[in-house]
This record gives structure tokens, C-alpha cells and sequence, in this order.
């Protein structure tokens, strides 16, 4: 393997970078200060940065390297369709090899009638096709005015003008003038946070019927779609009450309401199911997939729709569409991907074994003084933090101040663990082994330490509601 590491010193490419380089969801001026950390490589599930230190990646990058770090497979995939057909458009009455494959790979993988795909280069780029094609399906029904699109807060749909107004998250909506209009958010099933008193099989039910409630305030002729992450990933790895998910598919039916299922983060065997759909017994219209798709060896995302949207889009000149809409090279890299998840059995083996070694390792962070719950599904894993566990409390201080301070402490100790406030969260590799796993879990436990006595020796234990 050709390992760089012949580049710069740390300190100067950290100037070069602050100086030039724009992070996304970043205060530029403290990353200055601090300066980046610089990754340079990586293989399975370990990343290195520039001073040759090494990283369990338990974030799978950005919740995308399913397969895991350092196949080769992709890159060859990649270098024969650069020299065979490095680009193509599929505009103007074309298409081409890797375009034609992926599409029928992904119709056979998705359940039920989802057997149509429309590309995006991105998540968000899919879920801004999804608002257009939702609207579009409609008023080609000739109901024009059904074109509300109901989300919940604290959702993660992407950050483009379109998806960051379905995304739910008001820190978003807050720059750059979004949401754009009729797209009506409802609460989320956030039980831990959210659910006081209840139990979760009650404050689930009373969720999902807010999805009712919206629709008759809102006009039961006007609602278009209703669009949610099986699992809310960036929110918080929101696992919903098992209530949630059968009501919610109960009214969409009622309401003859399309249901739009974001599988950028649950798709391509992240529950151990191939969608996260099939693991809530979920029958969406139309699936937004994206990151697991390629692993991201390569940019790609889209939209897997259903027959009968798909007959309606067809049946007129749907007005939309990118440069890179299924892009050879990405679609070569995403087919070899998902014949690795597929013949190495990566997925079945989340489903027979991981996620099960991987929840009961994780179930033991619950016993830490600092830990609310330890919940996992398939290879994604939660942990709120709090002072007082018996009462769901949050802390008296800034929300996130305390998760902030615990992932610094797993970057310290060799950890890359995502925070979302004051919640720790996991999506590693699919491929992570059980020794992997023990790994993770000690230097996360070593992480919590850490923080605990940080935060008692700041007096931050306290709680606040
Ligand atoms: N839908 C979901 C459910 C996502 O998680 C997108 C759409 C947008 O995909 P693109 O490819 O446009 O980024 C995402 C992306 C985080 C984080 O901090 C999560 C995402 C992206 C960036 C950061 O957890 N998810």
C-alpha cells in the first residue's frame, strides 16, 4: 500500500489549512488556535494522523465506512472504470454500464416495489430530489396543493437549502434563511430527553400521532410526505420506542401520505438489516440512501423509489437532475462495495453475531457514575451522560460541555467517539472485530473516567432540570 508520509510537518500543514481551508460545522477561529488534527491514513477500522498516532475509528468516518478502511477492491474498481469511462452524463436519452448495474443491484437489494433509482452525488442532494419529486408526484395526480412535507426537530436530512429545511435542527434553520416554506416539523420520539413520566411504549405512540395531529391542522389534502431517519443518526442515535414506527406507517396509510425513509446513515447494514426499513418492518415510497452505499470510497448518494412514484415521475419530464447523477466512476466503486458487504457476508455477520457482542459490551458502560443508559441497534450505540441517571437529569452547565470535554478525552486515549450534546454515540466499521470491540469499549470506559473525575474536580456534576 502506498502510505504518504512524506508531507509536511504537522504545525505547518495545520497553517496551510487554517489559512485555507474552510471546515464545515466549524468555528475557524478555535480550530486556528488549536490547530487541526491531520489525518493521513488509515486500514480497517485504526486511522492515523500526521504524528503517527493511531485512532480506533468507532465513527466509521463520518458513519460511512461500513466495509472498514484499506480495501483495495474499490480503488482497482475505480482505476478500471477511469480508464474504460471516466464520465458520462445520464441527461439526453443516455446512460451507461456502472449507472444501468448499480440500478438494478439496488432494485434487488431494496425490499418490496422500491425498484427505481434516481442518482444524487450526496444525501443531501438526494433529499433535495425527494422534496421535488414528492411535489412533482402530486401535482402530476393533479393535487398541487399537496405539497406540505412534514419532518420532526432535531432530524438530519443534510445541510443543502432543501434537506437542511427537512432536517430539524433550528441551529441550521437559524443561518441562511431556512426553512424554505411548507415543510412543517413535528416532535421527535426522543424518549431519554423527552418522555418524563411515560413509559416509552406510550410516549412513542403519542409521538407518532402528532404526525395525525399535523396532518388535520395543516389540512388533510395538503400534506405530501412525511420524511424520518428509521434511526436518528447525527440527532443523536435516537433509537424509537417500539410504538413509533407501526403508528406512524398506520397513518401515513390512512392519509394516503408518501413515506420517505432517510437511510443514509441506517442503509447498507448498519442494523443488520440491509435498510433500517426492514428493521422496523417500515414499507416507505421512497428511501434516501447515501454513505454506506460506497463506504466512501467514492461521493454518491440517490433516491430508491417505488413503482407507482416512479410510473408518475416517468410519465412526465421531471425537471431535475446533477453532473455527476450516477457518475461511472462512483457507481463502479459503490457496485464493488456492495458485492464486498454481500459475498464476505458483512452484513449477515452484523445480524448473527456483531450487533450482539457489540450490545452486550456496550451494555456494561451503563454501571459507569457518569452514564445514563448504554442502548445500541445493529452498530450504532448511545450514551447520555448525566449527573443523575435515576432522573434522566441534564447538567446544570452548557449543553455539550460535558460531551466535548469526553470526546477529547477518547481522542486523547486513542477513541474517535462522536458527541451530540451531552450524549456519546458509536457507528463503527461493520467489519470491527470482537478484540476491536473489547478495545473500544475499555478506552471509552477510560474516556468516561477521565471526564468524571474532570467534570467532579469542576464541580459540573450538578444537575439542571
Ligand atoms: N440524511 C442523513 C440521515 C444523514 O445522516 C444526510 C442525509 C446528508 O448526506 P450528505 O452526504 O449530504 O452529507 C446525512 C449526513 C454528523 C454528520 O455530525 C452527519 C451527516 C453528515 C455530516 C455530519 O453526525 N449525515
Amino acid at each position: 500500500m502506498n502510505k504518504i508520509t512524506n508531507h509536511l510537518p504537522t504545525a505547518e500543514l495545520q497553517a496551510l489549512d487554517a489559512a485555507h481551508h474552510l471546515h464545515p460545522f466549524t468555528n475557524g477561529v478555535e480550530l486556528e488556535a488549536k490547530g487541526a488534527r491531520v489525518i493521513t491514513r488509515a486500514n480497517g477500522v485504526t486511522l492515523t494522523d500526521s504524528d503517527g498516532n493511531d485512532y480506533l475509528d468507532a465513527m466509521a468516518g463520518l458513519w460511512c465506512m461500513n466495509i472498514g478502511y484499506g480495501r483495495t477492491e474499490p480503488a482497482d474498481a475505480a482505476a478500471r472504470q477511469m480508464l474504460e469511462l471516466p464520465y458520462y452524463n445520464t441527461f439526453f436519452q443516455t446512460t451507461h454500464v456502472p449507472a444501468i448495474a448499480l440500478a438494478a443491484k439496488l432494485a434487488e437489494l431494496a425490499p418490496g416495489d422500491l425498484n427505481h433509482v434516481f442518482y444524487a452525488g450526496s444525501g443531501s442532494e438526494a433529499n433535495d430530489t425527494n422534496i421535488r419529486m414528492v411535489r412533482t408526484y402530486w401535482a402530476e395526480k393533479g393535487h398541487p396543493n399537496k405539497n406540505i412535507i412534514i419532518s420532526r426537530k432535531n432530524a438530519y436530512h443534510g445541510s443543502s437549502v432543501g434537506s437542511g429545511s427537512l432536517g430539524g435542527m433550528a441551529f441550521m434553520h437559524a443561518q441562511g434563511g431556512l426553512p424554505i416554506p411548507n415543510i412543517h416539523h413535528i416532535d421527535q420520539p426522543h424518549y431519554w430527553s423527552e418522555g418524563g413520566d411515560q413509559s416509552p411504549e406510550e410516549f412513542g405512540l403519542g409521538r407518532a400521532r402528532q404526525l395525525e395531529k399535523a396532518i388535520h391542522e395543516l389540512g388533510v389534502d395538503r400534506v405530501a410526505a412525511f420524511i424520518a431517519e428509521p434511526i436518528q443518526g447525527a440527532g443523536g442515535v435516537i433509537i424509537p420506542p417500539s410504538t413509533y414506527w407501526p403508528e406512524i406507517q398506520r397513518i401515513c396509510d390512512e392519509y394516503d401520505i408518501l413515506l420517505i425513509a432517510d437511510e443514509v446513515i441506517c442503509g447498507f447494514g448498519r442494523t443488520g438489516k440491509w435498510f433500517g426499513s426492514q428493521a422496523f418492518n417500515i414499507r416507505p415510497h421512497i428511501m434516501t440512501i447515501a454513505k454506506g452505499l460506497s463506504s466512501g470510497y467514492a461521493p454518491i448518494g440517490g433516491s430508491i423509489v417505488c413503482d407507482e412514484v416512479a410510473a408518475v415521475i416517468n410519465n412526465c419530464e421531471f425537471a431535475h437532475g446533477y453532473t455527476y447523477s450516477g457518475h461511472p466512476v462512483s457507481a463502479a466503486v459503490a457496485l464493488e462495495n456492495l458485492r464486498i458487504l454481500e459475498e464476505e457476508g458483512i452484513v449477515d455477520r452484523v445480524e448473527s453475531h456483531s450487533a450482539a457482542y457489540l450490545a452486550d459490551k456496550w451494555a456494561g458502560l451503563a454501571d459507569h457514575p457518569l452514564v445514563g443508559e448504554a442502548k445500541t441497534i445493529g452498530m450504532m450505540g448511545t450514551l447520555p451522560l448525566t449527573p443523575d441517571a435515576a432522573n434522566r437529569a441534564s447538567f446544570a452547565g452548557n449543553e455539550g460541555d460535558i460531551g466535548l470535554m469526553c470526546r477529547e478525552h477518547c481522542f486523547q486515549n486513542g477513541l474517535v467517539m462522536r458527541h451530540v450534546g451531552d450524549r456519546m454515540i458509536i457507528s463503527p466499521p461493520l467489519v470491527i472485530s470482537d478484540a476491536e470491540i473489547d478495545t473500544l469499549v475499555e478506552r471509552a470506559w477510560k474516556a468516561l473516567d477521565l471526564t468524571h473525575a474532570q467534570a467532579k474536580k469542576e464541580g459540573l456534576m450538578k444537575s439542571g432540570k
